[in-house]
């Protein structure tokens, strides 16, 4: 088969996130710094990753912890300085890494200059920056707020007797986007960052920046379900493409969108080459996997299905074989971790279901992202007590809960699973105070587990460790254009305890074989080849290639043949 896909450094790079707060501290304030991503960039290189996305280090009351912005030409005081971030660039640059950077402007912080303009008169130059809602014409439909108390997306702001938008918390008011004042700053701040030498941008809630701005009660159709109407503004698209035309077409970079409420069948709206809006985004359907339906934070009593989880991908994968791309991950900054949902994050498990799933990972078609510690098996913190949580989405939740006299044994039961804090704590470096993230106080608490061989330096030395997996995986990968390019055949879809598919174009075929169970388990592969196979990688033992086709696999291994 041919090579379909235009080949582009962001459909092979390997994409590793990282949440600055919880890198390293280089100052002893407990926050990770600038500083301590430079101090680490030797460490980012040798993974074999490409490109780094950071979470925002814009100027911040830091109410959402940096998704709230003041200033977007500035840097956030406790990540350090303007000179720290050029610092930054240029060794990543000396080293071949690209920088891809958040871009929040679904809204901004209201401390941010133009919202206190805003909010100042109904005649100010900036009042139409936002979205306002006048008192006098009663009480604003109801819109849903993700971080707000009472939910409630408006905020009365007494000054001049308004309503304003946020559907975030409510210091994270919504820009108005109708006005072309706004997209004209917006254009103008990305390619601020552009012509630093920026790669491409992660582009937060990019889905909710179109408003019907007569703010109609909900179409029924919804049915309470406020996501997919957020994410279906009517200019949208008008306003992506014009982004393209204004600024992303100058440059060669890269656009990952935040797909929050974007469906299957509106993937290509988005990523099709021709419409010229963005290059990926995430999808949320595996996020919502083990949640209950329509309520995003809520995990399901009963466990998600592997059958489920195949196809969910398969179908994306179907999508992008044609046109567009695909982004593979399996957790960011704002779901729990990787190993702990979707593998076991039990000692006998542990290792092979990190690795197993990294495997995965660097199989699929898109571009595979990893969240900083994915490499060393970064676990659940799984906090017991609120005053541990520092996630405004936790802390606003229970609340909430609170207010309505609800279950709050409960919700801390379900925070261990589902909380945000889980992806959030440090990075473990090494058996030092503190993991080796910072001298003093950390601000939030560290996984006691960096001492029971989950850090950097432990694996370093283990040949077999999951960051010696990982690299090798790496390698793998990119010695291997199929594993990018090739087609995606899913093999036993109703196999509940193997994932298997293989990857292949005129010149290769690769089988991948994954366990999700807790058990030995097998697989029939009849329809298979196998006369000319031979063994890539495993995370185990690997199984004996008998032509008789029926393989057994360990827990949670994975392994890779190539077929020919
Ligand atoms: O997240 C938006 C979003 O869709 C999330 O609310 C997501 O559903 C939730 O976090 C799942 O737990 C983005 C950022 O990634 C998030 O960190 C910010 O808090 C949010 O936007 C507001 O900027």
């Amino acid at each position: 088969m041919e090579e379909r896909a235009k080949r582009k450094w962001w459909k092979e790079g390997i994409v590793y996130q990282i949440y600055p707060r919880s890198f390293q501290d280089t100052t002893g304030n407990g926050i990770g710094d600038l500083k301590g991503i430079i101090h680490r960039l030797d460490y980012i290189k040798s993974l074999g990753v490409d490109i780094v996305w950071l979470n925002p280090i814009y100027k911040s009351p830091n109410d959402d912890h940096g998704y709230d912005i003041s200033d977007y030409r500035g840097i956030m005081e406790e990540f350090g300085t303007m000179a720290d971030f050029d610092e930054l660039l240029k060794g990543m640059k000396q080293r071949g890494l690209k920088l891809v950077m958040d871009l929040v402007v679904n809204h901004s912080s209201d401390e941010h200059p133009w919202f206190k303009e805003s909010r100042k008169s109904c005649d100010n130059p900036y009042r139409n920056y936002y979205h306002w809602w006048p008192a006098e014409k009663g009480k604003p439909p109801k819109r849903w707020s993700f971080f707000d108390i009472e939910e409630n997306a408006w905020k009365y702001d007494p000054s001049t007797k308004a309503y304003y938008l946020h559907c975030f918390s409510e210091k994270q008011p919504d820009l108005n986007w109708e006005n072309s004042k706004v997209r004209q700053e917006i254009y103008d701040l990305m390619k601020f960052w552009f012509d630093k030498g920026v790669n491409g941008f992660r582009m937060d809630v990019i889905s909710f920046i179109s408003k019907d701005t007569d703010f109609p009660e909900l179409p029924e159709e919804y049915g309470g379900d406020f996501i997919p109407y957020y994410a279906n503004g009517p200019r949208l698209h008008e306003y992506l493409h014009e982004m393209n035309k204004e600024v992303l077409s100058n440059y060669d970079v890269m656009t990952v969108g935040e797909g929050t409420g974007i469906s299957i069948e509106r993937a290509l709206d988005f990523v099709n080459e021709d419409r010229e809006e963005l290059n990926m985004f995430f999808h949320f359907d595996l996020m919502d996997l083990d949640r209950e339906p329509g309520q995003m934070f809520t995990m399901r009593k009963e466990k998600w299905k592997l059958t489920d989880f195949k196809r969910i991908h398969s179908q994306w994968d179907s999508i992008f074989a044609q046109k567009g791309w695909g982004s593979i991950y399996l957790n960011n900054h704002d779901f729990p971790r990787a190993v702990s949902r979707w593998g076991n994050d039990s000692k006998a498990y542990w290792h092979n279901s990190a690795t197993m799933l990294q495997t995965f990972v660097l199989t699929m078609r898109g571009t595979p992202y990893f969240l900083y510690g994915e490499e060393i098996g970064m676990t659940n913190i799984k906090f017991n007590d609120i005053s541990d949580y520092r996630d405004i989405n936790t802390l606003n939740r229970y609340e909430t809960l609170k207010n309505e006299g609800g279950d709050l044994e409960a919700f801390i039961q379900n925070e261990k699973h589902a909380s945000r804090d889980n992806a959030r704590t440090p990075m473990q470096w090494d058996l030092s105070k503190n993991a080796g993230f910072t001298k003093e106080r950390p601000w939030i608490g560290i996984n006691g587990n960096y001492e029971e061989g989950i850090n950097v330096m432990t694996q370093e030395s283990e040949e077999d460790s999951v960051l010696n997996y990982f690299r090798r995986m790496i390698g793998v990968r990119k010695s291997n254009t199929t594993l990018i390019y090739g087609d995606y055949t899913l093999l036993a879809p109703k196999n509940e305890d193997i994932y298997a598919y293989t990857r292949s174009d005129s010149k290769n075929t690769f089988l991948v074989l994954l366990s999700f169970s807790i058990e030995q388990a097998e697989i029939n592969l009849k329809e298979l080849d196998f006369e000319h196979a031979r063994l890539i990688i495993s995370n185990a033992e690997a199984a004996e290639l008998k032509k008789d086709t029926r393989f057994a696999l360990e827990p949670y291994q994975a392994v890779i043949y190539q077929l020919h």
